[in-house]
This record gives C-alpha cells, structure tokens and sequence, in this order.
C-alpha cells in the first residue's frame, strides 16, 4: 500500500517513520514532478503555522467594530469555543441588521486541491443555509475572456478550454505555433484541482519532433523553453493587439487570407477591415505604424507575415495578455487572425488559449463530470466581477457597468475568507488595505501568519492537505487520488469543514451543514456520486471505477477515459448550419452587433487597438514597464514559506529581473537590494540582472508574502501588486489588469 498526497502542482507519495516524520517523495509516475512541492511538509510543521484561534486586540477593545488599525495589531489567543462564539455572533447580527447582502463571502482563491475539503465549496454551503451572501464572479485568471468568448464564439471559456486541439493532432499537421506571451512551462506545473501526471512538456516535445516550428513574441525570451529553439521577437508589454493589427493589414492587402472561410464562417469581416486598413479613423494598421507602438522592426513584421502565410499556423495567445488593460482586444484580434488564416475546425492551426498556462490544456482526455461537495443555492443576488473588491468597499450603493449591464456594489459589512489570499491577489495593495478597514469584521481560515492573517480580526487555524483524507478528482486530469492524512492536524487546527461545522452548531443548523456525515462518509459519498456518472457517460463501452475500498488501497486510480483526438471547431467547420457556434450569428462574430450595442467607450464592435493606460510609448516619470507574471517556485503566495522559494531570494527579497543596461543606466549590479516605485507604492526586491528580459522592462514574479512597513509606507519583500494598478480591463469584462504598470528603480545605499 503507498501513501499520497495530491497538491495542485502534483502528486507526492509519502511515508510516515516511527517518529511520525514524514517523507515526501515525486511519484514515479509523473515524468515531470514539481520540485517546489517536496517543501510542503517543512511548510506544514513551520513556526508561521498558526497554532490556535485569535482574535485582533483593536477589534476587541473597539467593540467588535473596525478601528482602522488591520494589518498593524496584535493578536490575543482564545479558545475555539469563545471564537465560535464571538465570530456567529458577528454572523447573525449583521444578517439581522443588514440582511445577508451585507456578508462578502465571494472567497477567492486557489486554496487546496483536494475535492472535499475544498475550502470555497465549504465556505458556499455554509453561507448559502446561512441565508445567502454577496459572492463574486469571474477568475483573476482569466475574467476579460470569461466575458468576451461567449459573445464572439458563443463558448463558456472551460469550453473553449476543453475544446483545445490536443497536442497530439496538431503534432501531425501544424507547422508554426505563434505564441504570443509564450509558453512558459514553469506554468504548466500547476491546474486547480490537482495534478496526476505533467503532459505538456510531453506535448511540446512531440511537436517539436515532428518540425513544428514555435516563434516567441514575448518580452521574456524564458516564456520559451529552451528546447523549442523559439525564434525571440521582443514586444513592448500590451502592444500585440497592434502587431496582429498590423498582421491582418498585410493579409489583406496581399490578398493572402482565407476569403472563404471568413464567408462561410464568420460574420462582420468588412467592418473590421475597413478599420484595419484606415477607412474609419484614417489610421492604416500598417506594419509602419505598429512598428512604432510595438518597437519591433517593419522588417520583422513584415517577416511574421510572410511566415502564417506560407505555413500552417496555430495563434497561440497566453492568459497573461487579457490581465491587462483593453485585455479583450488581444485575444478577440487572435481569433480573427486565426479565422483570416483560415485554418480554424482543423488541426493545422486555428487559436490556442493558454497551452502551458495549466497542465490540462492541449491534453487528449474526455473530461468527466465528477461529483464536488453539494453547495446548494445562493438566495442572494449580488455579486461583483471578482476584481472589482476594493471598489465594491470603497463605494457601496455605487453603480458600475459589467458585460452591458448596470449593477450595483452592495455595501459590505463583514468580510469571510477561507482558501484565497487578496493581499496576495488584488492589484494595488495600498489601496485595498485603505478599503479593508471599512467593514466592521473580517474573518479568515487561514493556515499561516500570512498577510491575510495579519489583516482579519477572528482567525480560525485551518489545517494543510496533508493533515486530512480528501480524494483528488480533478475533471480535467484523468488520474484520480487517495489523499490521506499524513499527520495529525498541526497544535490546534481544524479542516474547513470542522470549522464551518462548529459555526453551524453555534447557529443552530449543524445537521444541515454535516448531513451527519464525517470526513470519510463525504469522501465516499463523492466516491460514490462519481461513480455513478462515470458508468453513465461510458456505459457503451462498459467502463467503471473500481470499488472505493480497492481504490482507496491502492491510492490512486488511472481513469481509461477514452483518449480523443480533439481538434476544436471540427464540428462547426464541417458543417455550420448543424453544428453553429452559440453566437447570436451561429458564427464567429469578427463583429459584434451585442458588443456595439452596449455602447462601451472601451470595448467596440470589432478588435481595436486601445493605447494601455500605461505603457512604453508614452512614459514620463516612470519609464519601466513591470511585468508579475507567475511565480516558477511557488504557487502564488503559497509555499512562498517553503525551501524553493526562499532559496531564491536575494537577501531574503523576491528578485527582480532587470535588462543589464537599464542596470548599468542605474548603477545597479547583481544581488543589490533596489527600491521600485511609482505613485501607488514603493517595494523593495532583489536585482537579477539578465538580457533574457527586454530593455525597458522588468520582470517581478507574483507571490511574495505582503510585508509592509506602514510608517515608511514601503513594502520589504517584493510584492508587486504594491505597484499594479487597480482598474478594469474595460466596463465590459473588468478583469484585473496586473501587467499593466510602470515603474522607476534605483539601487538603495
Ligand atoms: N500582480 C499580479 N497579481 C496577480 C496575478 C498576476 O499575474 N500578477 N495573477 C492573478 C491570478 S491569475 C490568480 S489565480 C490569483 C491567485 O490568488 P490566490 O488564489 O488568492 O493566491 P494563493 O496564494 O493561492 O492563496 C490561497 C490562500 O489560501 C490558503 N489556503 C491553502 N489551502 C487552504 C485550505 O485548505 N483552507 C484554507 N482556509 N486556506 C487555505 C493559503 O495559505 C493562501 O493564503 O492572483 C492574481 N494576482
Ligand atoms: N509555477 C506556477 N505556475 C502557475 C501559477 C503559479 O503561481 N506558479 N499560477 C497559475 C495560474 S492561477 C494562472 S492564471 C496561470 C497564468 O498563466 P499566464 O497568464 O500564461 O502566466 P504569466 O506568468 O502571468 O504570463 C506568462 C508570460 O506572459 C508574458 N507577458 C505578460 N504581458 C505580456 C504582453 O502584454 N505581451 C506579451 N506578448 N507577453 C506578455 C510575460 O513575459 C509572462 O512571463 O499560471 C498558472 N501556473
Ligand atoms: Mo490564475
């Protein structure tokens, strides 16, 4: 019998000595483990676990109400019973003075992967037999896409996910794969849910057998791996919306894209090209002038355009380009390129969406219904698109426009958090730590004396994923995993489930939180609700899952889903007037008639370059763009605590990554401590000096604990969000727009 542990970034086996330490191990399954993930167990025993409940002295002695001072307090420790009861008691008085609109439970975050104790399907079934809460929408992820794709390929954004072309199709007849943003593997490691085996270094490497040939349009040349020997063009950060602009111009003026296929397939072509060729706005999308925005050679342009037109071409775009001002654009522009190009329903081209973003992307699995943790239904009709947070407590009763739509922003007076982290995900931190003093209580289950930890007044010590038996059912990876308890819950922590469970019996619906079911009967519950779907989908081909006692035994169960062979749009491009697209059009809307009529000032009919609020071709005070992208040793901020992720800091600060002449123009050398600014903020970090990175830009990856010194107002660990502004990517999607910042550095003496 072997044991396991299942993380988003992976699979561990584990064994337990007779002095309960615990060994992690990669799983020799999995060809490409995550070295990051071997610190968990370290992490898990630190001295920043929080070891029982507190509640802030500041909250305390004002009465439980807010006295401005979150993030600059003690804590008093107290015993479970009185944290129950001072948190339901918060509970139900703002239900009963302020209805349950008053309570933002939205929760985001990544938490862990296990299926059961999934902290945000807990923290929904406590709240919606609570009466309901204010919750948010949409993904930092991805938010401007989630909005846009229905309207121009009539897909959810998991469909469009599901509906990728499978690394092993386009292997066979793809020629060039364009990635604008690249394909960073460091990405890959990772999928919400959990991982069984990586494939996409696999899937890569399959293409690259078979000739495909990739071209990197990214101001970081490592968003390539290495072994694609990806051709580097540099891009000015949020300029490729005008380089594929520029792109289409060529194309039509050539007479070189796919007329037939934007006939058959798509509507409002001519719209859209009378604006690429200048006829609307007299500006001619030339490769002249998107030289100009984007700083890349006509020659190069023009280069690009010679290459999609005599090879077959997949448009890969990453999610990284729509967190970013007008971050609609970028993506609705590649589709219409794709569809210029004419290879859209085969396997030789069309558009990609984050292939390496996540692991499952490009993969060859069906994916399957799993059974999650009933949540049932919220009666509550507010909602904010998830990045608008700081703004939903700043201007309560506010109206605000969303995907053509007029809300309001509730106003909030108790804030619960489980399993995300907003001083880590939310763009200007100075901003939002002003906002969060607002509410009259903030309650978090958090694991460690993280900043979301220090900025609550009732913490509740949640316990890690090795401290409690779940399953990994993951719908979009086909392995499926005993997660059992390693160790005893750490000092005093609970799971999530106990913690809502002791809520509930404070609150008198303890039954109908637990369905009197412990940990393992939900875990078999699932087992068994999964069964069942599974033998439903596959039963012509007489599939099922083995029992749970078998399965739970052997530790984990390789789901023989049958393997396909996706190709996205086959369907629709065989025949599109069986199989439309669930677009008002049944096709591709090149131009939107529900776009135009919302009459937006920042999202129009059709692809449209938008000058980004801030960016390299109008710089003044601030002359460096910054790019947060994803961490390589981390997930977000967690595990910033662990081994990987500390060894990589210079002097204890997260690094930056600086071009060595804006190094040089600064008198900046490697592994000097530098300060980074600009109106929002100033945070301190690490110089790594590299030519990998564009002149102009630097690179701070996303992830390291908030460290604010409130009296100096800087941070002192290198968290850029300190530095991000805190804007919608448009009135359409209001996505958060992170990499879009500029900066000003200088070395600190
Ligand atoms: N500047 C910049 N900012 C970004 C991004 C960027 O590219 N640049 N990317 C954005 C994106 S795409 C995302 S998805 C977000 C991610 O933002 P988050 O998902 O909020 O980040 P995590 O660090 O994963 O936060 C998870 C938190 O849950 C806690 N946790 C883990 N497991 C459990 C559990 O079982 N129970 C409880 N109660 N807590 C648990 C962890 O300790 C941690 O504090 O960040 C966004 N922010
Ligand atoms: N190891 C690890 N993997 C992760 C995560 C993690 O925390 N750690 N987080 C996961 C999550 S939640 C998500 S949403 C995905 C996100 O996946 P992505 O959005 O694809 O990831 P990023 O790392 O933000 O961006 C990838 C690259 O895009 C480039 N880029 C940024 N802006 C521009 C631009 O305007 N133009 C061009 N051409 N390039 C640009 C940057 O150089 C950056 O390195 O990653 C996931 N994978
Ligand atoms: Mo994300």
């Amino acid at each position: 019998m072997s044991n396991y542990v299942s993380t988003h970034w992976g699979t561990y086996k584990f064994s337990v000595d007779e002095n309960n330490k615990i060994k992690l191990d990669n799983w020799e399954l999995d060809s490409s483990p995550t070295e990051f993930g071997l610190g968990l167990v370290d992490a898990a025993n630190d001295k920043l676990r929080i070891k029982q409940p507190y509640v802030r002295k500041g909250w305390l002695d004002n009465n439980c109400k807010s006295d401005g001072n979150r993030g600059r307090d003690d804590f008093i420790p107290i015993s479970w019973d009185k944290a129950f009861e001072l948190a339901s008691k918060e509970l139900l008085e703002t239900k009963k003075t302020f209805g349950n609109s008053a309570i933002f439970a939205g929760s985001y975050g990544w938490a862990s992967a296990g299926r059961f104790h999934h902290a945000k399907s807990q923290v929904n079934r406590f709240f919606n037999l609570f009466g309901g809460f204010s919750s948010s929408f949409q993904s930092y992820s991805y938010a401007a896409a989630q909005t846009l794709l229905p309207h121009i390929i009539g897909l959810d954004l998991y469909s469009t996910l599901d509906e990728h072309t499978s690394w092993e199709a386009l292997s066979k007849e793809c020629e060039l794969i364009l990635m604008f943003g690249g394909m960073p593997l460091k990405n890959s490691k990772v999928s919400a849910g959990g991982v069984g085996k990586h494939v996409t270094k696999q899937g890569m490497i399959k293409c690259i057998e078979n000739g495909v040939e990739f071209i990197n349009i990214s101001p970081l040349q490592d968003d390539a791996p290495s072994f694609l020997n990806a051709k580097q063009v540099a891009i000015r950060p949020n300029t490729d919306t005008a380089l594929m602009l520029a792109l289409a111009n060529i194309l039509i003026k050539n007479n070189a894209y796919d007329k037939s296929f934007i006939k058959k397939y798509t509507v409002g072509f001519e719209s859209f090209s009378d604006y690429v060729l200048g006829k609307k706005n007299n500006q001619d999308c030339s490769p002249e002038w998107a030289s100009k925005i984007t700083n890349i050679p006509v020659k190069s342009i023009k280069k690009l355009a010679e290459k999609i037109i005599s090879k077959k071409t997949l448009i890969s775009i990453s999610w990284s380009l729509q967190r970013a001002s007008r971050g609609e654009q970028p993506l609705w522009m590649g589709i219409t390129l794709a569809a210029m190009l004419g290879q859209i329903g085969t396997a030789a081209g069309g558009f990609g969406f984050g292939y390496s973003s996540v692991n499952s992307t490009g993969d060859s699995y069906d994916k399957i219904p799993w059974q999650s943790l009933p949540q049932g239904v919220n009666p509550i009709k507010d909602f904010i698109p998830v990045a608008r947070v700081t703004d939903m407590l700043e201007k309560p009763g506010d109206e605000f426009l969303y995907d053509g739509k007029k809300l309001t922003y509730p106003d909030i007076k108790l804030i619960y958090w489980a399993g995300g982290n907003p001083f880590h995900h939310h763009q200007d931190l100075n901003r939002l730590v002003k906002a969060w003093q607002k509410p009259n209580t903030i309650i978090v289950n958090e694991i460690w004396w993280n900043p979301q930890a220090l900025h609550a007044d009732i913490i509740f010590p949640a316990n890690t994923a090795l401290e409690r038996n779940d399953l990994m059912l993951n719908p979009r990876d086909p392995t499926i995993v005993a997660n059992k308890s390693a160790m005893k819950s750490f000092e005093n922590s609970k799971t999530d489930f106990e913690i809502f469970s002791g809520l509930a019996k404070k609150l008198g619906f303890l039954e109908s939180f637990t369905d009197n079911k412990s940990e393992m009967d939900w875990i078999k519950f699932i087992w068994d609700k999964s069964s069942q779907a599974y033998k439903k989908k596959y039963k012509e081909s007489d599939l099922s899952l083995p029992s749970f006692e078998e399965f739970w035994e052997k530790g984990y169960f390789e789901v023989p889903a049958p393997r396909i062979e996706k190709i996205m749009f086959d369907k629709f491009r065989r025949d599109p007037s069986r199989f439309p697209l669930q677009t008002p059009s049944g096709k591709i809307e090149i131009s939107s008639d529900t776009i135009s009529s919302f009459q937006l000032p920042d999202c129009h009919s059709h692809p449209y370059w938008f000058e980004p609020y801030e960016w390299l071709g109008n710089v003044d005070e601030y002359p460096l763009h910054l790019i947060s992208n994803q961490p390589t040793h981390r997930l977000h901020s967690q595990l910033d605590n662990a081994e990987m992720s500390q060894k990589n800091k210079i002097h204890g600060k997260e690094p930056v990554m600086i071009n060595s002449k804006d190094a040089s123009d600064r008198d900046i050398k490697n592994g000097d401590i530098v300060l980074l600014y600009n109106a929002r903020g100033k945070v301190l970090a690490g110089a790594k000096i590299s030519d990998n990175i564009m002149p102009g830009v630097v690179v701070l990856s996303t992830g390291a604990w908030f460290d604010p010194d409130y009296d100096l107002n800087i941070e002192r660990h290198g968290n850029p969000n300190v530095l991000t502004k805190d804007v919608g990517t448009s009135s359409l999607g209001q996505g958060p727009t992170c990499h879009t910042t500029l900066v000003e550095l200088k070395k600190t003496s």
